[in-house]
């Protein structure tokens, strides 16, 4: 027995010694992930289609994206709460996956510490796809929750991390999947579930010795059950589940949503529902939004300023929707009222048909305070500059005096405290 075998075999007779880690446990817990994880990938493109990545530089700045900044649609504005669902399920699952996750780690662990790390080239190739694999998933999941939970402490964006993270992980992901899937089926057949579900600590007995590493040579007594571990994983995602699928389901729910740090209710009357970033957080002075405001309308060569009074005997017109943040929480409908951006459109002379267009807050500091938005956003007679909400003025963190709302759009589309808006501007 060569040096390192022996090594191995005292490590294991210390270390990792559960009578339940074995390929069907591992199995069970990579069949939950299979059905997640592309789940979790195509949500979160749409979400990158849904910022409408080819109006860049502004709304997005992943730098030399290259061959990955592909997208293949323009975002609708139809269903309206098209964002609000592709947005709560990418987050909601993201975090209800993690105890997933985990105990699928847990499950594998004296594979991640094998010596010699390789054996052969093949066995070199599968190690280095196995990094990339739980090193991608680690960060995707660290940068995914850190992002919900504080924003942009990264050194850069959250938003090109999490994006360049996504496809490595795909492509360790997609590469594990075809290697291990026959092996995973194999061993799926191996146990009966449904028995395993009705076996307790005391007759739990290890899976038998196999060729993968995964069942210790040396069993310790069981302390849990299959069904045991099963269940502590999968009651660690359902009070995952209840503390935070509130922020996106709303109603009574939001009461419950404890982990979500923006998603909950604040207060209550018409302009009680959740903020994302405060009139204070944004540096808004009562000097910029008070009596001095003015809006400026730009587009074809022309440039239209006007007082508050004079936006508000505009066309008045109603839109009962949601605001869905990219962070997962959401508000029901509310009821906005303001001017259609095609009647604004319609002030410089583009009313028919009217581009994009380029919308800036008064906001000097901090994200979103300018985007671009598409001509079908535009054209929607359901978008627009908003001065009430729920029958009031728009509080101060709700973006008073003006403020955009589209149906469909992530959250950060709905520039709050508006400032001037440039029609058919090449940004
Ligand atoms: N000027 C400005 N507009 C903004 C933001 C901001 O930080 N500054 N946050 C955006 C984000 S991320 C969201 S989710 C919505 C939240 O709107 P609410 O605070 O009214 O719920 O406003 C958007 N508009
Ligand atoms: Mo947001």
């Amino acid at each position: 027995m060569s040096v390192s075998s022996r090594a191995q075999v005292i490590v294991r007779r210390v270390l990792w010694r559960s009578p339940v880690r074995g390929p069907w446990l591992t199995s069970v817990f990579g069949l939950v992930l299979l059905v997640g994880i592309p789940v979790l990938f195509v949500t979160g493109l749409l979400s990158y289609a849904a910022y409408n990545p080819d109006l860049a530089p502004v709304n997005d700045k992943t730098p030399d994206k290259g061959l990955l900044g592909f997208y293949l649609f323009a975002w609708p504005t139809d269903p309206y709460w098209l964002y609000r669902l592709t947005q709560g399920v990418h987050v909601t699952l993201g975090i209800v996956l993690v105890p997933i996750l985990l105990a699928k780690l847990w499950s594998v662990v004296p594979k991640l510490f094998v010596v010699p790390p390789a054996r052969s080239l093949g066995h070199a190739l599968d190690r280095l796809s196995l990094l990339l694999l739980v090193g991608g998933a680690l960060f995707e999941f660290v940068t995914g929750l850190l992002n919900i939970q504080l924003d942009y402490l990264f050194p850069g964006s959250f938003y090109p991390l999490h994006f360049y993270g996504a496809w490595v992980f795909v492509g360790a992901f997609l590469t594990h999947v075809i290697l291990r899937l026959p092996r995973m089926v194999r061993a799926l057949r191996t146990r009966d579930a449904r028995a395993e579900l009705r076996t307790a600590v005391a007759t739990t007995e290890p899976e038998p010795p196999d060729t993968t590493g995964l069942v210790t040579p040396f069993p310790a007594d069981p302390t849990i059950s299959r069904r045991g571990a099963l269940a502590l994983a999968g009651a660690g995602s359902l009070v995952l589940f209840v503390v935070t699928a509130g922020q996106s389901i709303g109603g009574p729910w939001r009461r419950t949503a404890l982990l979500a740090p923006h998603g909950r209710q604040p207060g209550s009357g018409p302009n009680g529902f959740p903020v994302n970033k405060t009139a204070a957080l944004a540096h808004i002075t009562a000097r910029d939004i008070g009596p001095d405001w003015r809006l400026v309308v730009r587009g074809a060569g022309r440039q239209v300023t006007l007082t508050l009074a004079e936006v508000e005997r505009l066309p008045q017109h109603r839109s009962a929707l949601p605001i869905a943040c990219v962070e997962g929480w959401s508000t029901e409908n509310q009821h906005w009222e303001g001017v259609r951006l095609t009647d604004l459109a319609g002030l410089v002379g583009l009313g028919h048909e009217p581009p994009g267009v380029f919308v800036e807050s008064v906001q000097l500091h901090g994200s979103f305070r300018a985007v671009a938005l598409r001509d079908n956003q535009v054209r929607d007679l359901r978008s627009l500059l908003a001065l009430r909400v729920n029958g009031a003025p728009l509080s101060a963190d709700h973006g008073s005096p003006a403020r955009i709302i589209m149906p469909g759009a992530p959250g950060v589309m709905n520039t709050k405290w508006v400032r001037r808006l440039s029609f058919g501007a090449t940004v």
